[in-house]
């Protein structure tokens, strides 16, 4: 683990707000255990082993019913630890991967019978160094034969120069944590802006109204980040997801409890409609249909 590496919340609060019967966790990871599954030689961030007996614990104390499982960049394109944690989790969880651009269907059938649903593209230069577009699209036209989505994460002062690429996908797309909008600029910003008008120009564009801990400058009950999204949740009531990002990887200021995580989601999703969208309806579609 890196030096200056924060581990995960060790005693999580039981949260107060009452998950709505079959919530999905749509945003988690497993990092390792390294003993099993090694770190990639390509990581940028060497994290603190969080493996799938932990995830799983996490998700029964929350009251989550499912998770959907993402591959980090820690893991490079080697697939296996979340492959894992599908194997174990059955029904219970789904994946999104990452993979080379030369990978062959009958690998990615395979995957798809593990309970893979996406595939991720990362644009976030601290994480990762960069793939060429063509590269990208070339997995999205495979995967797009088999029903997957593409999963997109950069940041927003990014999205002007790649909302070209990400609107040619020819799958359905979920960007991460809202675009991560710079929170100090206020919601009314052309950066925000900018994202919502993609989302209304693109009905196939989803968005994760996730990480609050990590987008937040003002910290505290990271009240800053409410009104980004809540205008997404009020607008797009049906694309989009909410996970925990557990186990929180990279994060410098401090690591949340997960069980304050699940107590935020009301102030965002104000009523039991756009809870039970939010939670349990939108990642059923996505990842369970
Ligand atoms: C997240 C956020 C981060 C890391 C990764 O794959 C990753 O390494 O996604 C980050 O550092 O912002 O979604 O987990």
């Amino acid at each position: 683990m890196d030096p200056d590496y924060l581990p995960f919340h060790s005693s999580p609060s039981k949260p107060v707000f009452k998950l709505p019967v079959g919530a999905v966790d749509a945003h988690c990871h497993v990092f390792g255990p390294a003993a099993l599954f090694p770190y990639a030689h390509s990581r940028k961030y060497t994290p603190c082993d969080a493996g799938k007996e932990k995830l799983f614990a996490l998700r029964d104390q929350l009251g989550f019913t499912r998770n959907v499982i993402v591959q980090a960049t820690c893991h490079g394109s080697d697939n296996t630890a979340l492959l894992d944690a599908l194997a174990t989790a059955g029904e219970q969880a789904r994946g999104v991967a990452s993979v080379h651009h030369d990978i062959g269907m009958g690998e990615l059938r395979a995957m798809d019978q593990a309970g893979v649903r996406g595939v991720r593209f990362n644009f976030v230069k601290r994480l990762v160094d960069s793939t060429p577009r063509a590269s990208f699209l070339k997995i999205a036209q495979k995967i797009a034969t088999l029903g997957w989505h593409s999963v997109v994460y950069f940041e927003a002062q990014d999205l002007e120069e790649l909302a070209p690429f990400i609107t040619q996908l020819p799958t359905p797309v979920v960007v991460d944590h809202m675009g991560r909008p710079d929170v100090s600029k206020g919601s009314d910003h052309r950066d925000f802006q900018r994202f919502l008008t993609l989302l209304d120009d693109n009905d196939h564009i989803w968005t994760k109204v996730s990480c609050p801990e990590r987008l937040t400058v003002s910290g505290g009950d990271y009240a800053d980040v409410v009104p980004y999204a809540r205008t997404l949740v009020e607008h797009f009531p049906d694309r989009v997801l909410w996970g925990t990002d557990w186990p929180h990887p990279n994060m410098k200021s401090h690591m949340p409890d997960d069980g304050l995580l699940v107590d935020f989601i009301p102030r965002i999703a104000t009523d039991t409609a756009a809870q039970q969208a939010l939670l349990v309806d939108n990642p059923m579609a996505l990842y369970w249909a």
